[in-house]
């Protein structure tokens, strides 16, 4: 756990001194950029008002005067303007360094409210997928190292196992994504087992629909461990979902953010023999009898994009209200169908002892709404005394992208799936 501290330390050392290099220098509007060879990109916004009879061609005609290189254009109804009609245009493009203040001035006068991102009120987040490396701060709970409580503490045979399995989660690279990881093989004979018997009464119908599709597929079944690469590639053809590995638990902000680029970070180690029918900690069981059979399902894939985009920058306080969101439906969530309830969420999915608690009729039962959920308090260590029923997964992602657009932030952020990056854009 040594080598796990100090790997935790150079992330952070790495990731704070993480400058972008070459280094940025600022235009004539005080607007930070990257420099290379000599030329800039810069991200530019302008509206085309009715009023002052600007047109495009005359824009257009800036930008080619400079060279410019244009990557991207776009256009969404002007927001500050009168007229509905307006357009504002959203333009990436690349020109020589010393021709930003002209080109920007120039375009000052035949459009209106010419403005540049401010990328200095955009906080460091994953920009792009392979950032995700950088996103490995694990928090030190539930630890079989350091937590005297943990069922795997006494059991050296057990912690000489994970901390073999968490040294192939640290070093693990986005590049490497085809890298076979085997999970933890000790006997889950009996967590299979179980869950299965009380699935076709308890999981909603996309969990048991695809679980079947999982054990034709991926080889799940009472005495297999399927491996890493298998389900995940599994996952990316169902909803673009893949796995990668993590040695524990992630602080709400990492995690949340891989989540963003549909990217689910998978545990691979096994709870304790001691404990199979529940566990306060993710394990692999969780992460494939629970989120697996859920991330392949489509509606709930976007559902949980969306809740990583909405983290992405946000504030302390905001993060917390997000990971509780995600709380109680990802992971304990509970929906209706056909008249019944269901469980959705991984936590419970995984656990045999809570699933029947969770659909007795002991637990309180509220109303999936995103602004009550979002400041429950909730415990992870035993059952929950409260669960949030969603009418669907439809009503649920609509109910949160109401949620999401009450998040106060600077900017907005919208991922470009063929590059796997997140674009910055400005609040509009
Ligand atoms: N890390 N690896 C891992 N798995 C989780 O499910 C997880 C986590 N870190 C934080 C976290 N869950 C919770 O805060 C969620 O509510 C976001
Ligand atoms: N309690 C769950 C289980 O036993 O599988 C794990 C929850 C992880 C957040
Ligand atoms: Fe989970």
């Amino acid at each position: 756990s040594s080598r796990k501290r100090s790997l935790i330390e150079d992330a952070r050392k790495e990731r704070e001194s993480g400058a972008p290099s070459p280094g940025p220098s600022r235009c004539a509007d005080n607007f930070v950029f990257e420099e290379k060879d000599g030329k800039v990109t810069l991200s530019i916004l302008f509206a085309l008002s009715h009023e002052k009879n600007a047109g495009l061609s005359k824009t257009t005609k800036v930008f080619e005067t400079f060279g410019a290189n244009i990557h991207h254009i776009e256009t969404r109804p002007a927001i500050k303007s009168k007229n509905v009609e307006d357009l504002e245009f959203f333009v990436r493009c690349e020109v020589h360094s010393s021709d930003t203040d002209v080109l920007i001035n120039s375009l000052k006068k035949v459009a209106d409210d010419v403005r540049t991102i401010a990328e200095e009120n955009v906080p460091w987040f994953p920009r792009k997928i392979w950032d995700l490396d950088k996103c490995n701060h694990l928090i030190t709970k539930y630890d079989p190292d350091l937590d005297h409580e943990h069922p795997g503490y006494n059991d050296p045979e057990y912690r000489k196992r994970r901390t073999a399995i968490s040294e192939l989660a640290f070093s693990y690279k986005h590049i490497y994504d085809v890298m076979l990881v085997t999970m933890m093989l000790l006997d889950r004979k009996e967590v299979y087992r179980t869950l299965s018997s009380i699935y076709p009464t308890h999981a909603c119908r996309q969990h048991l629909e695809n679980l079947q599709e999982l054990e034709k597929q991926c080889g799940y079944g009472e005495s297999s461990i399927p491996q890493l690469r298998d389900v995940s590639n599994f996952l990316r053809e169902r909803t673009g979902f893949q796995l990668r590995p993590v040695a524990g638990l992630l602080s709400a902000r990492d995690f949340l953010a891989s989540l963003a680029f549909r990217v689910f970070q998978c545990t691979q180690y096994i709870r304790h023999s001691s404990t199979p029918m529940h566990s306060p900690e993710p394990d692999c069981c969780h992460e494939l009898l629970g989120h697996v059979p859920m991330l392949a399902d489509k509606e709930f894939a976007q559902f949980s994009q969306e809740i990583g985009l909405a983290s992405l920058g946000a504030s302390d306080e905001d993060i917390e209200k997000l990971s509780t969101l995600y709380w109680f439906t990802v992971e304990f969530g509970l929906c209706k169908q056909n008249g019944a309830i269901k469980a959705f969420g991984a936590g419970l999915l995984s656990s045999y002892g809570e699933l029947v608690y969770a659909l007795s009729n002991e637990p309180e039962y509220r109303p999936f709404t995103p602004e009550e959920c979002a400041v429950q308090p909730y415990q992870d260590q035993t059952y929950q005394p409260v669960y949030f029923v969603s009418e669907s997964f439809e009503d649920a992602k609509m109910k949160l992208r109401q949620y999401s657009a009450t998040i106060r932030k600077a900017f907005s952020v919208r991922y470009d799936p063929f590059t796997c990056t997140v674009e910055v854009l400005d609040q509009p």
